[in-house]
């Protein structure tokens, strides 16, 4: 028996993996104090990857002449990846060659990745797709606060709040084992909001549910602010102790009264006033925030806005009170740690900071002249693929790009104009399937290494199995990579953990206390403690900060051409790119759909489970409408886990986080003829028969599926 955590998502569920002939069975890891034993469908389900047929278990290299993917042996590929990495670099320079991590990856991988981007290929061109995930949260939280830890308090502590309010979480479907901390807050006697566009079985465990038109969630903080200020309700005492800039914020919030928001958000005056009284009365509020909010071109100004409300009310450093972000990947909160990002070193050091470099190139023993500075971000990376002057090669580990980055199209544009594309992956993922050389490696439950969750506790996952025969580890094949580029990486995860930890000391995200043993003992070690911000912020003179911010609304704002609002986000059963959960059997693989409102369909002639098609500026999609009144009337919603959904969103980028804009773009939706007859699409709303979906009921989370 083993005692690992889940490979999905940020909770890091522990469960226990038990050998029973050829089988490995997930078993409940009751006493790990997160999930406490349970485990949503896919964590049950995880280990349906193990054995399947579509297991890569050889390197495959595209054949010139055929044009296809072939068997390959290790050292040919290695060979041929190095060779031309070499040959490109040497045309081109170093920033010819670009890596793209993965929030899912090991803290030792990220870590090896950063450093095999900077030393062994010596590019600055190394970004990782966290920033399409809580990179705006991030950006406010350094802002506001000086440091960005997630959650900086255990998620259990919400459970003895007052108020919690979710901006933009679906976490019933998200971390469903965490939907217990709502109901136990409930039973406390506490209130929960909920806001979203949709109601989603998350807004069905809440007391207060507002629905915001996409994309408003910042002038809704906006207008809390002004009622808080007006009943006399901010907290004078603390905003004079232990923060700056609340009188800009009072200025920006002036004009925000409840009948302007309404105008702009559609959320009701009576609501927000209602809610204005509701957090003006509580001793304790929580904010917290996930993709809803932050994925928008204004998703950092939003967080930040939301943030001066947990400010204003007192709450950040008090306990069971405060702001937190739901980060969404396995290790994305490591993963943001320790040097995958444009510009960062590990232990969260900025890499154009003169100390940070030095102590990071010590622990690299390279010249700290060598250390190349600060890259491209994400999308902008994947944009500049193959034009002149950008990346040539791309090395891809642990991102599944062709189905999850915005503007899908364009960017599969960019990977086809590559001289190299590289994936390391453990399956053929729609990015594998049109790279140039396919890397097969070791996969959760055959390896080891640390990940860190959503409140920073760093835990470990433990290797329960062998892999199969021809797999590498990740940390194997960058060391492979190194090699042949003239550099001696480590591949035990211990090791290159105890590097990481070096590398990390005296930096923000500081891991050099950290030890496998010690993660063993104590169901896993917070970074800087469990709670921060009891005595002090991080910013030098230990205050927060205020920001005051506009409301700008969504870049690409709704018109007669596009009518309708577009969002997209996950259901329960799928997990991001669907790579991994779309091939294992027990889940339901029911392909992409188009979730909208009865009214809606009835206006367009659609009828549930028929195909309807889904147009912006960028792309269009065909898929069943699922009718639901569940959705804001002039709103759609499409999962992304399936190809089709990113070829419709934006790539506009948030100024800061460089976050594309997921959550919030113009589209049409007009009706496929159908099996039914019925022709063009209609403006009626008198004669279209229309069925609606039972509201579907929230699942029972926590049971055994
Ligand atoms: N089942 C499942 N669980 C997952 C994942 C998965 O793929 N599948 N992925 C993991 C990862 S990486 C992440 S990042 C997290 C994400 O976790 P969540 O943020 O909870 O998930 P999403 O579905 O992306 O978005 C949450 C909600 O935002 C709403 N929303 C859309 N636009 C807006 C808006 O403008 N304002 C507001 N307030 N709400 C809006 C959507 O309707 C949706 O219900 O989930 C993690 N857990
Ligand atoms: N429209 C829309 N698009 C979105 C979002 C949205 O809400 N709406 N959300 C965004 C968010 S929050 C995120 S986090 C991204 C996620 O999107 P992706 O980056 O595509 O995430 P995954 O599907 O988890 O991709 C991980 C890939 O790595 C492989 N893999 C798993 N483990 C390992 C490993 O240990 N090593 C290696 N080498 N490979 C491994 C998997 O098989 C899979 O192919 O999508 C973003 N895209
Ligand atoms: S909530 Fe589900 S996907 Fe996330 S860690 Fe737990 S079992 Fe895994
Ligand atoms: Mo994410």
């Amino acid at each position: 028996m083993t005692k690992t955590h889940c490979p999905y998502c940020s909770l890091q569920c522990g469960m226990s993996l038990e050998r029973a002939g050829r089988e490995l069975e997930v078993q409940p890891w009751a006493e790990f104090p997160v999930n406490e034993g349970a485990l949503c469908r896919k964590g049950w389900t995880a280990t349906g990857l193990r054995g399947h047929r579509e297991r890569l278990t050889t390197p495959l290299v595209r054949d010139r002449a055929t044009g296809e993917l072939r068997a390959a042996g290790w050292e040919e590929a290695l060979d041929l990846v190095a060779g031309r990495l070499r040959d490109l670099r040497s045309s081109y320079g170093a920033d010819a060659v670009a890596v793209f991590g993965g929030g899912g990856l090991t803290n030792e991988k990220a870590y090896q990745l950063g450093k095999l981007a900077r030393v062994a290929l010596g590019t600055s061109q190394v970004d990782y797709n966290g920033r399409w995930c809580m990179s705006s949260a991030a950006s406010a939280s350094n802002r506001a606060f000086g440091i960005d830890r997630g959650l900086p308090f255990p998620l259990a502590d919400i459970e003895h709040t007052d108020v919690l309010v979710l901006v933009g979480s679906n976490l019933v479907e998200t971390m469903p084992p965490a939907a217990r901390h709502l109901d136990r807050l409930r039973e406390n006697g506490g209130h929960v909001v909920v806001i979203d566009p949709r109601r989603t079985p998350t807004a069905d465990r809440a007391d207060t549910f507002l629905q915001p038109v996409p994309g408003t969630d910042l002038p809704i903080a906006l207008g809390l602010l002004h009622l808080l200020d007006a009943a006399g309700a901010v907290d004078e005492e603390y905003v004079a102790a232990r923060t700056t800039g609340w009188e800009d914020v009072r200025r920006a919030a002036a004009s925000w009264w409840p009948e302007r928001v309404e105008r702009v958000t559609g959320v009701d005056a009576a609501q927000l006033r209602d809610m204005g009284t509701l957090l003006a009365g509580a001793a304790k509020v929580t904010v917290l925030t996930a993709r809803g909010a932050e994925q928008h071109a204004q998703g950092t100004d939003t967080v930040l806005a939301w943030i001066d409300v947990a400010l204003a009310l007192g709450m950040p450093g008090r306990p069971n009170a405060g702001y937190g972000c739901l980060t969404g990947q396995g290790n994305g909160q490591g993963g943001r740690e320790h040097g995958q990002k444009a510009d960062q070193l590990p232990g969260y050091r900025m890499i154009d900071d003169p100390v940070a470099r030095e102590h990071v190139a010590r622990v690299w023993g390279v010249p700290v002249e060598s250390v190349p500075g600060k890259g491209r971000s994400a999308y902008e990376l994947l944009d500049a693929l193959g034009t002149d002057g950008g990346p040539k090669a791309l090395l891809v580990f642990g991102s599944n790009i062709v189905v999850s980055a915005p503007n899908a199209t364009h960017v599969r544009s960019r990977l086809d104009d590559l001289d190299l594309l590289v994936v390391s992956d453990i399956v053929l993922s729609e990015t594998a399937a049109i790279a140039d050389v396919v890397l097969p490696v070791t996969q959760w439950a055959e390896e080891t290494g640390t990940m860190t969750n959503l409140e920073g506790r760093v835990i470990l996952r433990q290797q329960a199995v062998a892999p199969p025969e021809g797999v590498r580890s990740d940390l194997d094949v960058m060391a492979g990579l190194a090699a042949r580029l003239g550099h001696d990486f480590a591949t035990d995860p211990e090791e290159v953990f105890a590097e990481l930890g070096r590398a990390s000391a005296g930096g923000r995200a500081d891991y050099s206390e950290i030890t496998y043993d010690r993660i063993r003992e104590e169901h896993g070690v917070f970074w800087a403690g469990p709670r921060l911000f009891a005595e002090a912020f991080a910013h030098d003179d230990g205050r927060a900060r205020f920001v005051a911010v506009e409301h700008r609304g969504p870049a690409e704002p709704v018109d007669a051409a596009y009518p309708l609002h577009l969002t997209t986000g996950r259901v329960l059963a799928q997990y991001q790119s669907g790579a991994q959960t779309r091939r294992v059997r027990e889940l339901p693989d029911d392909g992409p759909f188009v979730e909208l409102h009865p009214m809606l369909a009835q206006r367009i002639g659609a009828y549930d489970g028929e195909p309807v098609v889904i147009t912006t500026r960028r792309g269009e999609l065909k898929a069943p409408a699922r009718v639901v009144d569940t959705i804001r009337p002039d709103t759609v919603f499409v999962p992304f886990h399936w190809v089709g959904a990113n070829r419709l969103t934006n790539d506009a980028l948030d100024p800061s986080s460089r976050m594309p804009e997921f959550k919030v773009c113009a589209c049409a939706v007009t009706m496929v003829v159908s099996r039914l007859g019925a022709g063009a699409p209609r403006t009626s709303t008198t004669d279209a028969p229309v069925e609606v979906r039972a509201k579907r009921a929230s699942k029972p989370a926590q049971a055994r599926a």
